[in-house]
């Protein structure tokens, strides 16, 4: 990587140009444009998944169940759960970010399977119409986690349509896991050893692993759960000589490994933005890397935590807690060389690195409280309360959904070419901050007290924390409703960028225009450095406390 960078060539074409109609985005193979697909998509789940939640925490608001029947109450909080965990956290990092960056940094063309790319992006459409099909149709009232006999033998809800939903998207991110893998074996530039690679790529590489082992795992559960509420095969009922818990057992095999399909890509983003805002190169290369592998191999073998009431044997479960705390060191290892590497850095303080401060506290809060359920009294106490519904928050939105907003600012400017409004995403960053703190921290308290998860009412001397929750939820609806805004805005009326306009290091940066061509390169570009080298630029010294200023007054 060469300390160049590509002069803006406005009136070349690139790949927004290179063609409007809808059929170039439709059957479109280029990555970086599909990125652009999963966007949307994600998107429009993510504020339909936002308007279940807003009608519960009304719900929620006062004590007796007013506003739905508990009914129509279990319904609402199933399809928040479905929508959000299924159809915007996984793929939100590693489909959008992800397709767009991946082969820009390794500095390829496109993945290795540009078509099966698209592909992915149907299959994930198949898969979410059967899950809006089934919210037209009625709902569903299992909770996003399908427990037998339940599901299988009493519910009447759509339960068979959101299966088979779920299964198709399954193979949606299989697929994208499987492209992933292999652009990263095959499709390196000349010079990019694993070693030099962003970690970035480190973190779609661990999170293509448990996308291919994990999901093949939680499609078949569910198929089998379909199956058995048609056929009455008898795999969990009881009554047909099932097993119910040997659905939880295969529903968490996959599930808690999910979590991590969710956070390592987020962790991927931290480590890039964290570098380029601390003008510092990362701290422990070689130790992230490689608790990328860590998490790999632990996320695989703590799923009994989720079971510990379940009915299995305190050895089992003394077992299971055990390895828990161990998956906390790779989280820890991980926090602790972000700190260093913005111990002594030249911080700035622009949007993304908010939000990396964001996660910093918040996924924090989320992880040391995922101890705190590991530690089998505890647990016992507090399951199914509202302190779970709190912890899963606090690392799902507080840390995942916050390094999203990281990366998408961040890399915004590479993607449009434009540069989003500065100081309304502060504001708007303060209002996500707060309205989160404000919504989930009183469910802590809410839990240890007590309240339990998935009812509709609750006794009076809970409302006021519920009342706090709602108006936390509230702020930060309005948060990311202006999150939404001013990034639309941007597209037509933003300030137009050059290549590299926070000046960080990378082949996305140093070597492509902003938008890239539909080439991604102009040639492929040789490596012969190490990653986040940011002592050997020359621009180091004349880093500007708050570069988006800067930005602004070029433009
Ligand atoms: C890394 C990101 C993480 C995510 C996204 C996550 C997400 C979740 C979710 C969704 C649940 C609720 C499941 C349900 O509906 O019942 C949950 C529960 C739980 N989590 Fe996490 N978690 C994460 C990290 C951790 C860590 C690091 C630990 C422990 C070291 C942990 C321990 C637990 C335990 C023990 C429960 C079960 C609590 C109960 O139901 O009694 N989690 N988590
Ligand atoms: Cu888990």
């Amino acid at each position: 990587m060469s300390v160049t960078t590509v002069p803006q060539q406005q009136e070349q074409e690139n790949y927004l140009t290179a063609g409007y109609s809808l059929q170039s985005w439709f059957l479109t193979y280029d990555h970086k444009r599909i990125a652009w697909l999963y966007l949307a998509s994600i998107t429009a789940m993510f504020f339909i998944g936002g308007i279940f939640a807003a009608l519960m925490r009304l719900e929620l608001m006062t004590p007796a169940s007013d506003l739905f029947e508990p009914d129509n109450y279990n319904k609402l909080f199933t399809m928040h759960g479905i929508v959000m965990v299924f159809f915007f956290i996984i793929p939100a990092v590693p489909a959008v970010l992800g397709n767009f960056l991946l082969p820009l940094m390794l500095g390829a063309k496109d993945v290795a399977f540009p078509k099966l790319n698209l592909l992915s992006w149907y299959v994930y459409i198949a898969g979410a119409t059967f899950t809006i099909y089934t919210i037209v149709a009625g709902g569903v009232d299992t909770g996003w986690t399908f427990y037998t006999p339940y599901s299988t033998s009493s519910s009447q809800t759509h339960v068979v349509p959101v299966v088979l939903g779920l299964f198709i998207t399954g193979f949606s991110s299989i697929l994208t896991g499987l492209n992933f893998m292999v652009t990263i074996h095959r499709m390196r530039a000349p010079g990019l050893t694993w070693f030099r690679l962003p970690l970035m790529v480190w973190s779609l590489y661990a999170t293509s692993i448990i996308q291919i082992l994990g999901t093949p795992v939680i499609a078949v559960t569910l198929m089998m759960a379909g199956l058995e509420k048609i056929f009455k095969l008898g795999i969990f009922d009881p009554a047909l000589g099932g097993d119910p818990v040997l659905f939880q057992h295969l529903f968490w095999f996959y599930s808690h490994p999910a979590v991590y399909i969710m956070i390592v890509p987020g962790m991927g983003v931290i480590n890039e933005v964290v570098t380029c805002f601390s003008r510092r190169s990362i701290f422990g290369y070689r130790a992230i890397a490689f608790a990328n592998v860590g998490f790999v191999i632990f996320s695989f073998v703590v799923w009994g935590h989720h079971m510990i009431v379940a009915g299995q044997s305190v050895y089992s479960a003394l077992i299971f807690s055990i390895l828990s705390y161990l998956v906390g060191i790779f989280s820890a290892i991980k926090v602790f060389n972000w700190t260093a590497t913005m111990y002594k850095g030249s911080i700035s303080y622009d949007t993304p690195m908010l939000y990396v401060f964001g996660f910093q506290g918040l996924f924090l809060i989320g992880g040391l409280t995922g101890l705190f359920l590991s530690a089998l009294g505890f647990d016992v106490h507090v399951h199914d309360t509202y302190f779970v519904v709190a912890h899963f928050h606090y690392v799902m939105v507080g840390g995942l959904v916050m390094a999203f907003m990281a990366g998408i600012h961040f890399w915004w400017p590479k993607m449009t070419g434009k540069m989003y409004p500065e100081s309304i995403a502060k504001f708007a960053m303060i209002l996500v901050f707060s309205g989160f703190n404000l919504t989930f921290f009183p469910q802590f308290v809410l839990g240890y007290l007590g309240m339990p998860r998935r009812y509709a009412s609750y006794t009076d001397e809970f409302q006021l924390l519920n009342i706090m929750s709602t108006a936390g939820g509230s702020v930060l609806g309005l948060g990311f409703t202006l999150g939404v805004v001013y990034m639309v805005w941007s597209l037509f009326y933003g300030k137009a960028v050059n290549s590299n306009p926070w000046k960080a290091t990378g082949l996305e940066w140093e070597k492509a225009s902003s938008p890239p061509i539909v080439e991604n390169f102009h040639e492929t570009p040789i490596v012969t450095e190490d990653p986040y080298n940011y002592a050997n630029r020359d621009f180091i010294k004349d880093f500007p406390q708050e570069l988006s200023k800067e930005v602004n007054a070029r433009a």
